[in-house]
């Protein structure tokens, strides 16, 4: 079995982070470890939260590691606190990353051209750098803008427009970039991708349902992150992510008892574990 290391927070209710990635891995039978970057009671979408930093707890537990001799097949970071955690990350990626081993980071920094609370620009740029290193980034429309330091376009830009900004990412130095939540038709949402080894664009795009519900993004991700220990290449990745982040929110938006704070992920499991049963066969190439 697969075993992948998880780097963000606990937002201990909220449907976000650590409490969809976990779910969502484990259904796709990968094993997840976790470096939680901090305690919060809900995420920061609420208005009222408690925030325990872990910072100084994070190296001391990899250390700690070593004396194990644990190691990671990939590492998925997302929801990080502080410029200090980043600098953690860094040596987190130099200690655990195996030469075949993959870096997957999401770098969460806001959303609707927007930061997050507590973040800056200065933040983003250390994100930025954070993403050199990865093999595999998630950004989606903010968060390119920000690392980039362009301004934010809502939708109403054209393929040409994305393309360039995927290739400008993959500047940064990332091997492949994503950007998540593309549309360029009314009732259609998805991905666009770009494979700077292969000098390669790919997109996929699925129904759109008008809705706004936070977490998706890390359902996104951790969907990623199983799917490519499964063996998918990062185009089946990809589109697995995009199918179920839809069936997440469409599900949500049917249930009349929804939560308000994020999408019901759960009811979408059986869906996720059928569709990666499926899928298996035709497209294991084996790594991204
Ligand atoms: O879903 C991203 C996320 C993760 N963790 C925390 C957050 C957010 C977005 O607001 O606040 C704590």
């Amino acid at each position: 079995m697969k075993r992948i290391l998880s780097v963000q927070d606990i937002s201990c209710v909220g449907k976000c982070s650590l409490t969809v990635a976990l779910p969502i891995i484990s259904a796709m039978g990968v094993e997840t470890g976790i470096l939680p970057t901090a305690l919060l009671s809900v995420h920061t979408m609420f208005e009222h939260y408690t925030f325990l930093d872990l910072t100084d707890e994070m190296p001391k537990i990899s250390e700690a590691w070593k004396q194990e001799m644990l190691d990671f097949d990939a590492i998925y970071t997302g929801y990080l606190g502080s410029v200090r955690q980043m600098n953690i990350v860094q040596k987190v990626f130099e200690d655990y990353k195996k030469e075949d081993g993959l870096i997957l980071i999401d770098p969460v920094l806001g959303d609707n051209g927007k930061l997050y609370k507590g973040f800056d620009q200065a933040f983003a740029d250390e994100m930025a750098k954070l993403c050199s290193k990865a093999d595999v980034i998630l950004p989606n429309m903010t968060e390119a803008s920000y690392m980039l330091h362009i301004p934010y376009v809502k939708e109403d830009y054209d393929e040409a427009y994305v393309r360039d900004v995927l290739k400008k990412l993959s500047g940064i130095g990332a091997k492949n970039v994503a950007i998540t939540g593309i549309s360029f038709e009314e009732d259609k949402i998805g991905v666009m991708a770009y494979d700077a080894e292969h000098d390669r664009y790919f997109s996929y795009f699925n129904r759109k349902i008008e809705s706004f519900f936070h977490g998706t993004g890390d359902i996104f991700a951790s969907t990623v992150m199983g799917a490519l220990m499964n063996g998918f290449d990062l185009e089946e990745s990809l589109r697995v992510a995009v199918d179920y982040t839809l069936e997440c929110i469409r599900l949500t938006t049917e249930n009349p008892n929804r939560r308000i704070y994020g999408v019901d992920f759960e009811d979408a499991i059986p869906y996720l574990i059928d569709r990666i049963g499926k899928t298996q066969c035709q497209n294991r190439k084996g790594g991204i």
